[in-house]
């Protein structure tokens, strides 16, 4: 058979295809993913499950005039590929290779970047209001999955779209999964929906008496909707949406080509809002990622016969290390609760889950509820203990202030990926809560050296009466022999771990092992160079006074943006006590957003490794 893949490089290239011919493209696009991602790692399972629907929009639509705009955007490879960079796939996700997600600068058919859940709608709403104030006429695509369709965002996307009534299209892209399996009332609704068959031959009915009654059939929709008739709801499947403003279309089989353009072409005829109702599988066509998508949600590279991934050190990971510390602090305190946003897995509370289903709350990607939640928890008696991506608090940053620290209620926050955390890149980097936590009256923040020391400050969080933060690293701990029995850390009390002369680098988090190295190569020059441990970002240890006032010059190392972080900190401090001459360097990210690639592969680009801090204080003694 002749290959088609190669013969794509642009959307339009598609409009020569039979039916037939896409079907054969979209196996071939499967089969180059799974082999791109087995070797580049990345979004496996539901890049697999939107090959066709892909093909049906670039078919259908004509990009880059008509818009799609991908919620998240980790699924947007087929997309790419068929936007000219199937021959870049293989450096995804790699320093200077094409990113995972949508980029402007990637291809004029990225309309909007993306890395984080339920924007799309709003965006996509955005692009129909510019659309008519220009008086244009283009189309707009909203891809959004049921699990990113239960953050807040796109529960008022969906209350203002509906209201403003403008010619603009979402498709609910439903595989029945977030990453984990996808939870909630909206996901209930949307399972009714897909497997309850009267109301899914009622849809086909309708959709087959719409066609037959050329301009009248969505007409008869309207009428139903303005007459507000009891009868829909026997008749409609998707009230929910209909209600809101919306026309619902589906559910339509999300690997029938055919069948997608059809309902696309339908829902061009509706004036005003449609929700396009998609059933998909996620991981589609890859036995290992169907048959277990949570793990083939975001894998690292593996063999194609088996599905295994290379293997790691074998370390724990410092989310693993987390989940195993609030299992145990839960086995003697009965007030614990462990809250995620969709991400059980990935924090490490799947442990706690399992120990505890009563007592865990999976609140669907909804970091501002998972923290108002919290609060709520905490006034009712127990001792919340919330799991969240650095990048993904930042949603949550009002409900911290106002809802927690306010009111100065006991709940530990978890802040996980805190730092580079590689591939993802500028999305999902976790640079900046150091700087936004600082500010934050009330709360306690913490950044452990290692994973002996994130088990401690979990437990000082735990026993403190005020709101406390813990941040720490994505990946691997550093393999030390783990003490669960040790105590808390005493709050705002750090460690000298060399008692140096004339220069002091004050480090924090993971941060702290790196300087040690740096510092330990320079042993033989004539210096010795002092090497702290801060631990508290806030409070600032108040020994760092004493100790700034003994050393001629301080040097701060941080694994977050020096805006305002905690280099910045420890400067005002140095200030507010007539020290602030003996600060002479901040080490730290630097005021951009970090594109992604290796982790470590960053962390030495932005001399955030031992390799960067030894030359910056070689620079420094240098000088002197
Ligand atoms: C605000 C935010 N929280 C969490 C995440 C992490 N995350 C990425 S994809 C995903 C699940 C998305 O599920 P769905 O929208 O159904 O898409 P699917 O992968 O199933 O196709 C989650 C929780 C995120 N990207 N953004």
């Amino acid at each position: 058979m002749e290959d088609l893949l190669s013969q794509v490089n642009a959307p339009d290239d598609l409009n020569e295809f039979t039916n037939e011919e896409l079907n054969q493209l979209a196996d071939e696009i499967r089969d180059f993913l799974i082999c791109t991602v087995s070797e580049t790692g990345g979004h496996l399972a539901s890049n697999l499950g939107v090959v066709e629907l892909t093909i049906a929009l670039h078919k259908h639509l004509n990009s880059p005039k008509d818009k799609i705009v991908w919620d998240v955007g980790h699924q947007s490879y087929t997309h790419k590929i068929l936007t000219g960079r199937r021959d870049k796939m293989p450096s995804i996700r790699k320093k200077d290779g094409l990113s995972g997600y949508p980029k402007f600068n990637e291809s004029v058919h990225d309309i909007i970047e993306t890395g984080h859940s339920g924007t799309s709608i709003s965006s996509g709403l955005g692009l129909a209001c510019a659309r008519d104030h220009r008086g244009s006429s283009e189309r707009i695509y909203s891809v959004i999955g049921d699990g990113a369709i239960t953050g807040g965002m796109a529960f008022e996307a969906l209350n203002h779209g509906g209201h403003l009534e403008k010619d603009f299209n979402i498709i609910l892209n439903d595989n029945n999964m977030s990453i984990a399996k996808n939870v909630g009332a909206l996901s209930n609704y949307l399972a009714k929906l897909r497997t309850d068959p009267s109301l899914r031959k009622i849809s086909g009915e309708m959709g087959d008496l719409l066609n037959s009654i050329p301009g009248i059939g969505s007409g008869m929709f309207k009428t139903m909707d303005k007459a507000k008739d009891s009868l829909k709801y026997l008749l409609v499947p998707g009230v929910l949406f209909e209600e809101m403003g919306f026309t619902y279309l589906g559910p339509v089989p999300g690997h029938d080509i055919e069948a997608l353009i059809n309902i696309f072409k339908q829902a061009d005829k509706i004036n005003g809002p449609v929700v396009i109702h998609v059933n998909t599988v996620k991981g589609k066509g890859y036995y290992p990622a169907e048959s277990c998508p949570s793990d083939y949600h975001g894998v690292g590279a593996f063999t194609i016969e088996n599905g295994k991934s290379e293997k790691s050190k074998g370390n724990k990971t410092y989310s693993q290390v987390f989940g195993e510390t609030v299992t145990r602090i839960a086995e003697e305190d009965m007030r614990v609760v462990g809250i995620t946003a969709a991400m059980p897995a990935g924090t490490g509370l799947d442990l706690f889950q399992e120990r505890f289903p009563e007592r865990f709350y999976d609140v669907g990607i909804a970091e501002q509820h998972a923290l108002t939640l919290s609060a709520g928890l905490s006034r009712g008696g127990m001792r919340p203990i919330v799991a969240l991506y650095s990048t993904f608090l930042q949603r949550g940053y009002d409900q911290l202030i106002h809802d927690i620290a306010l009111q100065n209620l006991p709940v530990t926050i978890g802040i996980d990926r805190a730092g580079i955390v590689g591939s993802d890149g500028e999305t999902h980097q976790g640079q900046f809560d150091l700087t936004y936590l600082r500010t934050v009256p009330n709360l306690t923040v913490m950044a452990p050296k290692d994973e002996q020391e994130l088990i401690e400050m979990i437990k000082t969080g735990h026993k403190l009466d005020n709101p406390a933060a813990v941040r720490y690293p994505r990946g691997e701990g550093l393999g030390i022999d783990l003490d669960y029995s040790r105590p808390e850390i005493k709050l705002g009390e750090g460690e000298l771990i060399i008692d140096g002369d004339k220069i002091l680098v004050i480090a924090i988090g993971s941060m702290v092992y790196p300087a040690k190295e740096a510092i330990k190569e320079l042993e033989d020059k004539n210096f010795k160079i002092g090497l702290y441990n801060a631990r508290f970002v806030k409070p600032l240890p108040k020994e760092i006074i004493e100790l700034a006032s003994k050393y001629d010059n301080i040097i701060t190392v941080e694994e977050n943006s020096l805006n305002g972080g905690f280099g910045s900190g420890v400067m005002e401090l140095l200030a507010d006590n007539e020290l602030q001459h003996k600060l002479i360097k901040r080490i730290g990210i630097p005021d951009k957003f970090i594109e992604h690639g290796g982790q470590n592969e960053m962390r030495d680009i932005y001399n955030l490794s031992s390799r960067g801090i030894k030359e910056y204080l070689v620079s420094i003694l240098e000088e002197k």
